[in-house]
């Protein structure tokens, strides 16, 4: 058995200010997905720009940061075997207006880069997204947090 699996969850600036923070955590803790960190951040440019590096040549990467950047972030770890594949399964494809009802993309974003959450896409990605915003001290796995 693979053991659990950790991955980063970011519900960005469009979720956020729509005030779905409650929903789509709702959503992922009804999926079986653990939540063993997480706060609330505004992210300033340079911390935008640090976190989407793989990106930067790319033509969308200026406005990705501007979006990013344009308000606050809810920046979670999520615990749970295959919890990156069920995370980007929960979240939907990337471009909202092709991710269907019953995805978080589909039920509150809106275009490809107003997409409401962000997932880490391999285990690698997910250790350095992890590493990028928690210490090892700001992360509790559910059962470490169960009393007895
Ligand atoms: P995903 O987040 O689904 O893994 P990536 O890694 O290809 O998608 O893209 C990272 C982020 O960049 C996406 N979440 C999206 O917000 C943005 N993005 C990707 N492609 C485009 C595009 N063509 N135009 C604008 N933004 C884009």
């Amino acid at each position: 058995m693979a053991g659990p699996q950790r991955t980063l969850a970011i519900l960005k600036p469009d979720a956020v200010a729509k005030r779905a923070t409650g929903q789509i955590l709702a959503c992922i803790e009804a999926a079986g997905l653990e939540i063993i960190a997480m706060k609330r951040l505004w992210l300033d440019q340079q911390r935008a720009e640090g976190f989407y590096a793989v990106h930067k040549e790319r033509p969308f990467f200026s406005d990705l940061v501007k979006f990013m950047t344009s308000g606050p972030v809810v920046v979670c770890v999520l615990e749970a075997e295959g919890a990156i594949a069920r995370w980007r399964e929960l979240m939907g494809p990337t471009n909202s207006n092709e991710a269907p009802t019953g995805t978080i993309r589909g039920d509150f974003g809106s275009d490809i880069e107003r997409n409401a959450v962000h997932g880490s896409d391999a285990p690698e990605t997910a250790r350095l997204e992890i590493a990028y915003f928690f210490n090892a001290s700001e992360i509790q796995a559910l059962v470490e947090a169960l009393p007895g």
